[in-house]
């Protein structure tokens, strides 16, 4: 007996807080997505001379068609007017070989924000939030990097490149930390949350959002799944 409640603890001993996770799938027809020709700029098209064709990442699917880039959050249940520590460090969005990576990201409010370009390129970063200031900036070949913050949550809003119009990234401005982006195995897990009854919603560019409630245990996980298809056409 005194055996079994040993392994018991044991087993459990990793697991100090709750915490979300699930899997994000696509169940609609898959579109036939072709590379991106970045023909136009050699200065792009040279970054993928003898690598694979840059993939256009609108849908970005693994195995079984779990589905990367949504973006899931805690959109209700947080204690009211709790306060997180902004990260010192900042977010950083590049866009090496021509292409915004991460494609799909949150940053904390006030939090910077460094964007990068190390392609000897000209790009212009036009960024399109509706509750913060909206910008457009040139970065020529010689402005490597430069940093924005944004103050005021916000869902995603779109960054695009006018130079090349295949560029294309999606922001979250959040108030907290409890927030991810699934990878293409569709997985995505949001840790160290406190017990409590939870709102999550989930986020594709194209796909829209879905919600689920669940309780987070003290300790260990709740599930959560979400299943995209396309809007139906009207
Ligand atoms: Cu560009």
């Amino acid at each position: 007996m005194r055996y079994v409640l040993i392994t018991a603890l044991l087993i459990s001993a990793p697991v100090f807080a709750g915490e979300v996770t699930g899997t994000a799938f696509y169940d609609g027809t898959v579109p036939q997505l072709k590379p991106l020709d970045m023909g136009a700029d050699p200065k792009c098209a040279e970054h993928y001379a003898g690598k694979e064709e840059p993939a256009n990442e609108v849908l970005v699917l693994g195995e079984g068609n779990t589905l990367g880039n949504v973006f899931v959050e805690i959109a209700a249940g947080l204690p009211e007017g709790k306060e997180y520590p902004v990260p010192e460090e900042p977010a950083v969005l590049t866009q090496s070989g021509c292409k915004y990576t991460p494609r799909v990201f949150g940053v904390r409010a006030g939090q910077k924000l460094r964007i990068e370009n190390p392609d000897g390129t000209l790009h212009n970063v036009n960024a399109a939030p509706v509750k913060n200031t909206a910008f457009n900036r040139g970065m020529p070949p010689n402005v490597t990097d430069i940093e924005v913050v944004f103050d005021q949550p916000e869902g995603l809003f779109p960054f695009r490149c006018n130079v090349h119009t295949w560029m294309v990234a999606y922001c979250a401005v959040m108030s907290h930390p409890y927030f991810t982006v699934t990878g293409s195995d569709g997985t995505f897990t949001i840790p160290d949350l406190p017990a409590g009854k939870y709102t999550v919603k989930a986020t594709h560019e194209r796909l829209g959002s879905q919600e689920t409630e669940l309780d987070v245990p003290e300790s260990g996980a709740a599930q959560a799944e979400f299943r995209f298809s396309r809007p139906s056409a009207k």
